[in-house]
This record gives C-alpha cells, structure tokens and sequence, in this order.
C-alpha cells in the first residue's frame, strides 16, 4: 500500500475575532438584539453558558454559526473529500467560511487560503492554491 504523500487533520474553530456587530452592551461578542430574542434582556445570554438544547454549542457558539439555542443541530463536521478539497457539513448561508492551511501538523501558522459563503448544509471549499499544507481547519469569518 502506498503511503499518502501529506497527512491531514480538521478543526472547526468557531471563534472569530476583529468581526464588526451591532450594538453589543455586554461586551461579549453576541449582539444586543440576538440575546434579547433568545434570552429575553440584551445582556441575558451567558456567552460560555450551555444553552440546554441538547447540542454541544454554548450561546456564543450557537450565534456565531447562526444557530437556534433552543434547537439540538448536528455538529459541525469539516472532512477531506478529495486532495485539497474539504467538506464543511451543517453550514448556515448567512456565514462565510475561510479555509486555513497550516505547513505543520497543527502548531506552525494559519495562512487564510481561501473563503465562501455556507450554504444551509454541506458544502464544500476548495484550496486552489500552491501552499504547501498538511493541517486544514475552517473558521466562521463573516456574520
Ligand atoms: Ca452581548
Ligand atoms: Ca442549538
């Protein structure tokens, strides 16, 4: 058997940083207008706090993927599907997603290789470029 020239991982990092939102009184990145429809005050969602719906998102998380806090969604799963090809499941078309590719296994440099809007399910982003890359992970980047 013939051994694969580059060895891949995924991650799926939610947490974006430096992303513009509304009005947002708490400070804790979830806009004021989002925690008043699911938390009832616009300070009343505790970002890190489980919201009790059955899926593995806290409140920061659900927002960020434009999930319901009161719905159980599937996990986000990001898999190769062919060479520089990668499939993002569970995706919401109201978010752009950025593909990064790392040169090491995981604790080199994230480089942004490529973005693309969701698309309310699977879809799939492809690295076009001549990077040399072994790791990828996908993170939300556009609300
Ligand atoms: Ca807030
Ligand atoms: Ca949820």
């Amino acid at each position: 058997m013939k051994l694969p020239t580059r060895i891949y991982f995924f991650a799926l990092s939610a947490m974006i940083a430096a992303v513009a939102i509304a009005a947002d009184d708490d400070g804790d990145g979830i806009p004021n207008d989002w925690e008043l429809e699911h938390c009832g005050t616009v300070t009343g969602c505790i970002a890190t706090a489980a919201t009790g719906d059955g899926d593995s998102y806290n409140y920061l998380q659900e927002y960020i993927l434009d999930y319901d806090p009161a719905v159980a969604e599937s996990d986000v799963t990001v898999d190769q599907i062919a060479p520089r090809l990668v499939e993002i499941s569970s995706s919401t078309n109201t978010r752009t997603y950025a593909l990064d590719g790392n040169e090491t296994l995981g604790d080199g440099e994230w480089a942004e290789l490529t973005s693309g809007p969701g698309s309310n399910g699977v879809f799939s982003i492809e690295d076009a470029s001549t990077v040399p890359v072994q790791s990828y992970r996908i993170r939300v980047i556009a609300l």
